[in-house]
C-alpha cells in the first residue's frame, strides 16, 4: 500500500486525522515515531530550516526535495504544503505531476498571491488571490493527477488576511465546488471561535482541515466534534529543535565540554536506530562481497606470561618485540593488509603496555579464561569476526583464506606432523587430514568439527588459535555462554573446571555438542605461537 491509499484507508476510520509537520527525512521519521497519522511536509519548516523566510523564497524544487526525503524515511503518508502552488494553474499542473510521481498522498495549496507570505508574519503585505484563480489551480490539480487516491487540500487565507467569515465561506464552497478533496480554513485567532464558527455554517460535504497553531489550547477531539477531520500540527519539531539546540550549543560554548550536554543530548546509537544502520549492516552482509572491510578482529591477550620470565615481566605476551615490532603489530599489519581495520585487544595482565594506536581495548581480569575475556568485547561480537590469540604470528594468507570461507564458526586447523603435540588444543574432524604424501592446495578443503581440547582422543589436527565466526555465529557463541552463565558460573565446561576458567577450546566443544556446525579449514604450519623461550627464539629467526 502506498501513502495515498494509506490515507484513503485512514480517512475512512472514525477520528481525528494528526499530521505533524516536518522539514526533512529525519523529522518525518520522529513523527511517524511519535504516532501521528500522517507528515505535513511544511513550508515554513523547510524554509525556516534553509534559514530563509516562508514567503516562496525556495523553490518547488526545494520544497519537493525535503518532502521526498519524507516518503523515504518512513511509512506515514505525506501531505506536502504547496503554499500558492508556485504560480499560477500553469505552475501547478507541472507541480501536481512532480508530487504525484514523488510518492506524495496529498497536497496543500492556498489562495495566497505569489511571491506568497506566511500567515503568521506580522506587519507583511498580504493579498489574496482572486476566488477564480484558485478554484482554476484546483481544477488544473483534478486534470492532471493520474490517480484519484492523490487528494488535493484548497486552503483559503481569508480569515488570515481579515477578510471576514463571509469571505472565507465563500471561498471554500467555491474550492469544494471546483472539487477539492479537503478544505482547510486558516486562522490566527488565539481562539477557536474562528474555525468553529465556519465549521457549523459549513454546507458542503467536503471534509475540513484546520492548524491550531494559534488557538493552541483547543484539543484534537473538540475540532473533531466541530466538524475537522484533519489536525495539522505544523511546526513544533523545528520549534522545540531550536530550543532544544539553543541550549545544548550556549552549555558548550560556556564549559567547553561535550559532557555539559550529557543530559541534553540522545546517546548516538539512538541515531544510528532511527537512520537504519542496523538495516544497512544486514544489506553489507546480504549483498557485499566478504571482504575484509565489513570484518572485525578480537585479539585475547589478556593473561600473563609467567612461563617467559622477566621477557613479560612489564608487558603482556602480545607486546614482545620480536624483529622491532611487537607481535600485535605484526598481527594488526597482517590484518590490515587483509582488509580488516576495526580491531579490538581484551587486555589484562600489564594492560597499559598495549599502546599501539586504532585499537580499541576491553579490559579483563588476567585471571579471566579465554571465554570471559572474549565476552568482555561482546559489544564486537555483532558482525563477522576473527579471533585470535595475542601471541600468534600467522601468514596473511591464512586470513585472507579463512575471509573467503562461509560458515557460522571457522577454526583453522594445522593437519602437519602432529607427533609430540600433547597439551595443545588438538581437534578431530570428520573426514581428518589429507593422507600423506598427497598433493593438495591450501582451501579446497573444508572439514566439520567432531571434538575439540587438550586431552581429545584421536586427534587428526591442531587449532592454531584462530577462527571466523559469522555475524550468526558470533550470535549463537554468546547465546550459548549468557545460557551456560544462567547455569551457574561454578559449573564445569567440558575440559574445565568452571565457566570463569573456561578455554575458547570448551566453549567450542560444548557449541558443537549442542549441534552448532563448526567448520575447519586446513592449513600446513605457516603459523607459531609464542610458549616458551624457545618459540620465541624460534620467531626471531624465522620471521
Ligand atoms: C506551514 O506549516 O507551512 C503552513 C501552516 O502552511 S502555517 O505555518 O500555519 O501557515
Ligand atoms: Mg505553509
Amino acid at each position: 500500500m502506498d501513502g495515498k491509499q494509506r490515507l484513503r484507508e485512514r480517512m475512512a476510520q472514525p477520528g481525528p486525522i494528526l499530521v505533524g509537520g516536518a522539514h526533512d527525512g529525519l523529522t518525518a521519521k520522529l513523527v511517524e515515531e511519535a504516532g501521528f497519522d500522517a507528515v505535513w511536509a511544511s513550508g515554513f519548516e523547510i524554509s525556516a530550516s534553509h534559514c530563509v523566510p516562508d514567503a516562496n523564497i525556495l523553490t518547488m524544487n526545494d520544497q519537493l526535495r525535503a518532502a521526498s526525503w519524507m516518503v523515504k524515511a518512513q511509512d506515514l503518508p505525506v501531505i506536502a504544503d504547496c503554499d500558492n502552488g508556485y504560480g499560477n494553474a500553469i505552475n501547478v499542473i507541472h507541480m501536481v505531476e512532480a508530487y504525484e510521481q514523488a510518492g506524495i498522498a496529498a497536497i496543500c495549496i492556498e489562495d495566497n498571491v505569489f511571491p506568497k507570505r506566511c500567515s503568521f508574519y506580522a506587519g507583511v503585505k498580504r493579498e489574496l488571490a482572486p476566488v477564480e484563480e484558485h478554484a482554476g489551480k484546483v481544477k488544473a490539480f483534478l486534470d492532471t493527477r493520474k490517480s484519484d487516491d492523490f487528494l488535493v487540500i484548497a486552503r483559503t487565507e481569508a480569515l488570515i488576511a481579515g477578510w471576514g467569515m463571509e469571505e472565507a465561506l465563500m471561498r471554500g464552497r467555491a474550492y469544494a465546488d471546483a472539487g477539492a478533496d479537503f478544505v482547510l480554513v486558516h486562522s490566527k485567532s488565539d481562539k477557536p471561535d474562528e474555525v468553529l464558527g465556519f465549521a457549523a455554517q459549513w454546507d458542503r460535504d467536503t471534509p475540513l482541515v484546520c492548524v491550531p497553531t494559534i488557538y493552541k489550547t483547543t484539543t484534537a477531539t473538540t475540532l473533531n466534534d466541530g466538524g475537522y477531520q484533519i489536525i495539522i500540527y505544523a511546526n513544533h519539531g523545528l520549534r522545540s529543535g531550536i530550543k532544544a539546540q539553543r541550549e545544548a550549543f550556549a552549555r558548550i560554548v560556556k564549559e567547553q565540554s561535550c559532557s555539559a550536554v550529557d543530559g541534553l543530548v540522545v546517546p548516538k546509537t539512538d541515531v544510528y536506530e532511527l537512520i537504519g544502520v542496523p538495516r544497512m549492516k544486514d544489506e553489507e552482509l546480504a549483498y557485499m562481497p566478504s571482504g575484509g572491510q565489513s570484518v572485525g578482529a578480537i585479539v585475547l591477550a589478556a593473561g600473563a606470561s609467567p612461563e617467559l620470565g622477566e621477557l613479560t615481566l612489564d608487558k603482556p605476551k602480545t607486546m614482545l618485540d620480536v624483529k622491532g615490532k611487537p607481535i600485535l603489530g605484526h598481527q594488526v599489519d597482517a590484518l590490515n593488509a587483509a582488509g580488516i581495520k576495526h580491531i579490538s585487544v581484551v587486555v589484562g595482565w600489564k594492560k597499559e603496555a598495549v599502546d599501539l594506536p586504532n585499537l580499541r581495548t576491553y579490559a579483563a581480569e588476567d585471571s579471566s579464561g579465554e571465554v570471559d575475556s572474549l565476552m568482555q568485547a561482546s559489544a564486537e561480537l555483532n558482525q563477522r569476526t576473527l579471533v585470535l590469540y595475542g601471541d600468534l604470528l600467522f601468514d596473511q594468507e591464512i586470513v585472507e583464506r579463512l575471509l573467503q570461507t562461509e560458515g557460522d564458526v571457522v577454526l583453522v586447523v594445522d593437519r602437519s606432523n602432529l607427533e609430540g603435540r600433547t597439551g595443545r588444543d588438538m581437534v578431530h574432524t570428520l573426514n581428518g587430514e589429507v593422507g600423506r604424501g598427497q598433493r593438495f592446495l591450501h582451501g579446497t578443503r573444508s572439514d566439520t568439527l567432531k571434538a575439540i581440547g587438550q586431552k581429545i582422543e584421536d586427534p587428526n589436527g591442531e587449532w592454531i588459535g584462530m577462527l571466523m565466526l559469522s555475524a550468526k555465529g558470533a550470535e549463537a557463541l554468546k547465546g550459548l555462554w549468557s545460557e551456560l552463565g544462567a547455569a551457574g558460573a561454578d559449573q564445569p565446561l567440558h575440559e574445565a573446571a568452571s565457566l570463569g576458567a573456561a578455554a575458547l577450546t570448551d566453549l567450542l566443544q560444548a557449541a558443537a555438542s549442542k549441534g552448532l556446525t563448526i567448520n575447519t579449514i586446513d592449513t600446513y604450519k605457516g603459523w607459531m605461537e609464542i610458549d616458551s623461550f624457545e618459540d620465541y627464539q624460534r620467531a626471531w629467526a624465522q620471521l
